[in-house]
């Protein structure tokens, strides 16, 4: 028989262990992912599409893998990437020439150029998500015009800071 003391101690471990896989993640924000997408050159008329495609397809979690599905394929990150045609797991490989494992970790920008791809042959209709949630839903699609750029964040930190000084 298990203590109390014990099952505290084994509470406590699974929390720590359960965490941890969660901080390994990153749940973008809205603006976070209209920033990294026009970083990486996407034209502002598709942002919120796509923003809307993330969101519907991952919550904007980008260390989601969702699996196994069609023929023990999973996908992975942000955008949903299907190991089936656009990459390899454990191995570089697919259509984006990538290994699926990339696809899920916190930096975004290799798996926007998988997604551009994908979206350039197939169209945004490749994604359940948008299709469900997104297309011809324009009331529905997050309005990202008013995210500030990193720059313009700093920018009006430093103004703050030297107005306070002055
Ligand atoms: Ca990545």
């Amino acid at each position: 028989m298990i203590s109390y003391s014990s099952k505290f101690i084994y509470s406590l471990l699974i929390f720590f262990v359960l965490t941890e896989v969660r901080i390994d993640g990153k749940i973008l924000t809205e603006c976070d992912a209209a920033r990294e997408l026009k970083n990486s050159g996407v034209s502002a008329t598709f942002l919120s599409n796509w923003v809307c495609l993330m969101k519907s397809e991952s919550g904007l979690n980008t260390s989601l893998v969702k699996g196994p599905g069609t023929m023990s394929s999973y996908s992975y990150g942000v955008f949903q990437i299907n190991s089936l045609k656009w990459c390899k797991i454990g191995r570089k490989g697919g259509e984006c020439n990538a290994k699926c494992e990339n696809f899920a970790d916190d930096d975004i920008t290799d798996d926007i150029v998988c997604a551009r791809k994908i979206q350039s042959t197939e169209g945004f209709k490749h994604w359940d998500g948008w299709v469900k949630k997104c297309y011809k839903n324009e009331p529905g699609l997050p309005n990202v015009n008013g995210c500030k750029s990193n720059a313009v964040k700093r920018h009006a930190v430093m103004r703050k800071l030297i107005d306070f000084f002055n």
